[in-house]
């Protein structure tokens, strides 16, 4: 991809880019683009019937018709475990597990400090879902990957890649008789959001970066995977979260690309402005004030809305719409 060169001056293209009309003229804000769902925290620590410190980062997929969303949960050591909150409509009346879903392992060697952050994808090819979540090993964070039907038992296919690594996630299906995994390792002390592929879910491969860190801008320090890729007319839409390291913490804020459908790897487009960012109070105040974390997104096909379901300052979960065709028009205002 074409980097600005860091001294370029910017100040005419954000102008120019800061609306843009859809075909019937309408004007879109990257600003007023997303719009928090006013019931919001959707789910707080409150809900569990058992000790929890924390509820964020969920992964979300349908299932039998209603959402599910897979939860992490802090306990009060500071572990983090998963548990399933489910909805009819995706926005009210969750129940969540009585029990946790998915605790670590104690004989499983990377699973020792907690599994964190759980993305979702259905591989039809299979008739099973996937879940790639942080298993946090001795040796740092790194993505595991575990297979389910249903949501009650788990085959665990241990992890793909050594550590440093978060943010991962499976395409839902293959490209060229391969599976692609979307992830962000750390390497030279560098985060970018990285690709690779596999034959059988076990050998990786073929690494590239596909969507670097931009230097000097929002997502200057570090970009990761936010939600689940979303497969759309236009390409893979990839919502990611962008960190810049300010005096006062980490700034997390949440922009959006497009990938290839076909050679996913090939970065089309890529949003410029953040489109949302922390400001609600339950965003502001939590163990981590300052997040929005999306983890898990989902699409109504009949009205074309995009929910995405996100972590706010570490300490509930929260929920975010936008109409998917705006999110398209405002990516691809933006190429690169
Ligand atoms: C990231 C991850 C997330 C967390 C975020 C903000 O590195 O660990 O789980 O939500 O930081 O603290």
């Amino acid at each position: 991809m074409r980097d600005r060169h860091p001294d370029t001056p910017i100040k005419g293209r954000v102008t120019e880019r800061r609306v843009k009309l859809t075909a019937s003229g309408r004007m879109i804000n990257p600003r007023s683009l997303f719009h928090r769902y006013p019931g919001n925290p959707i789910l707080s620590p409150s809900d569990w019937s058992y000790p929890a410190n924390a509820v964020f980062n969920p992964g979300a997929t349908e299932i039998k018709g209603e959402t599910l969303l897979l939860v992490r949960v802090e306990d009060m050591r500071g572990f983090s475990h998963l548990t399933v909150a489910r909805s009819s409509d995706g926005r009210g009346d969750w129940r969540v597990a009585p029990q946790p879903t998915l605790l670590p392992d104690e004989k499983i060697q990377e699973e020792p400090y907690g599994l964190e952050d759980p993305r979702i994808v259905y591989l039809s090819e299979e008739g099973r879902y996937a879940i790639t979540y942080v298993s946090f090993s001795k040796g740092g964070p790194l993505i595991s990957l575990a297979m389910t039907e249903e949501f009650q038992t788990f085959h665990r296919m241990g992890a793909l890649l050594p550590p440093e690594d978060k943010d991962a996630c499976l395409f839902p299906r293959r490209f060229g008789g391969r599976y692609a995994l979307i992830h962000r390792p750390i390497i030279r002390g560098e985060a970018h959001i990285w690709m690779c592929f596999s034959p059988d879910l076990k050998h990786w491969g073929d690494h590239r970066v596909v969507i670097p860190r931009r230097p000097r801008w929002w997502d200057c320090h570090k970009v990761g995977l936010g939600t689940q890729p979303i497969e759309t007319k236009d390409g893979w839409l990839i919502i990611y979260h962008g960190i810049r390291v300010a005096a006062s913490g980490s700034l997390y804020r949440v922009g959006f690309a497009l990938l290839d459908l076909d050679e996913p790897w090939k970065l089309m487009y890529r949003s410029e402005e953040w489109v949302l960012s922390p400001s609600a109070p339950y965003e502001q105040v939590g163990d981590v004030p300052g997040v929005v974390f999306p983890t898990g997104a989902l699409v109504d096909k009949n009205s074309n809305e995009l929910r995405i379901y996100y972590g706010a300052a570490d300490t509930v979960v929260a929920l975010a719409t936008a109409n998917l065709t705006d999110v398209l028009t405002l990516c691809k205002a933006c190429p690169v």
